[in-house]
């Protein structure tokens, strides 16, 4: 299995890190701190260093509770930001948009992948990424981003989350994107108890059974700290829970995974694996 971007591929026989690089002022646990174009572009490569596969620019943040930006504001905050990584470093960079405006002024700036957790749902969204041919994730959400989490209700969470994917992924076949370039997202914390989202995560290798790769995004959110009761309160804290839910993810068959930390996640899968060609019977050092 493996992406297929303008520039490169991504061969996604081993589980793969997308590094967060947030150009919001309201994110949930960097808000602000990459605002200026700078700061955005000394972090990405700094992610890219640290062994990311991917970074993901977003301009919107969509975590609980989190407002709308319009597509100027949107457009000015990512813009210039993709431009100046894809001069820097030839790590692929994905865009965290709904808006086709964005997705398409973010692959002329240089942006390889769309990610999207409205699943192109949007108006023109659907044929924006068709007509530019990149790979695309598709998430699920149950409500929007202001009260997606006032009262999450399913009959059976998995099955409505995989029905909900599948439909959009035939949709995305139909006009004419390669089944190959889709990447589906159960979407964990949007419209999701943390029992909802223990379900999904537990039940990954479903997702991994309908063929399409699997974006698994866990990093540091309240999950973690629920899980954790009183100890989880910052997002600094969340590290080594976020680190545990990725390897968990990995595991289960996640194809890439969403990150924060990136360095730490990047050195925890390398020794799950050498553990798992142990498993296998080979030692350490003798695959590549
Ligand atoms: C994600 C994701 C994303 N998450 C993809 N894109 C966010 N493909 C942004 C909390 O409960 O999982 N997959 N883009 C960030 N969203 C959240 C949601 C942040 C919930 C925090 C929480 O704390």
């Amino acid at each position: 299995m493996r992406l297929i971007f303008p520039n490169s591929q991504l061969d996604l026989g081993v589980t793969r890190v997308m590094g967060i690089l947030n150009v919001t002022p309201d994110s949930f646990s960097d808000g602000g701190l990459f605002l200026s174009p700078g700061a955005a572009v000394e972090r990405a490569l700094q992610m890219a260093a640290e062994g990311a596969d991917i970074i993901d620019v977003g301009g919107e943040s969509t975590r609980p509770g989190a407002q709308a930006v319009s597509v100027t504001e949107e457009l000015e905050r990512v813009v210039p930001v993709i431009e100046a990584i894809c001069r820097e470093t030839p790590v692929p960079v994905s865009v965290d948009t709904s808006k086709p405006e964005v997705m398409q002024a973010a692959a002329n700036a240089g942006a390889a992948m769309l990610n999207d957790v409205y699943a192109l749902t949007a108006d023109a969204a659907l044929a924006t990424a068709a007509e530019l041919g990149l790979p695309v994730c598709l998430m699920h959400m149950q409500g929007k981003p202001g009260t997606m989490q006032d009262e999450p209700a399913y009959k059976d969470v998995i099955n409505e989350v995989l029905e909900f994917l599948q439909t959009r992924a035939a949709s995305c076949i139909k006009s004419g994107i390669d089944p190959q370039q889709i990447v589906i997202d159960p979407g964990f914390g949007f419209g999701k108890t943390l029992e909802h989202n223990l379900e999904l995560l537990a039940g990954l290798d479903r997702f991994a059974a309908t063929g399409f790769a699997v974006l698994a995004g866990l990093s540091r959110k309240s999950m973690i700290a629920k899980l954790m009761g009183a100890r989880g309160s910052g997002p600094e804290s969340r590290v080594g829970g976020s680190v545990t839910l990725a390897l968990y993810a990995a595991r289960k068959g996640a194809h890439i995974v969403r990150v924060h930390d990136v360095q730490q996640t990047v050195e925890a899968l390398e020794i799950a694996r050498a553990l798992q060609a142990a498993e296998r019977g080979s030692l350490p050092g003798q695959e590549k």
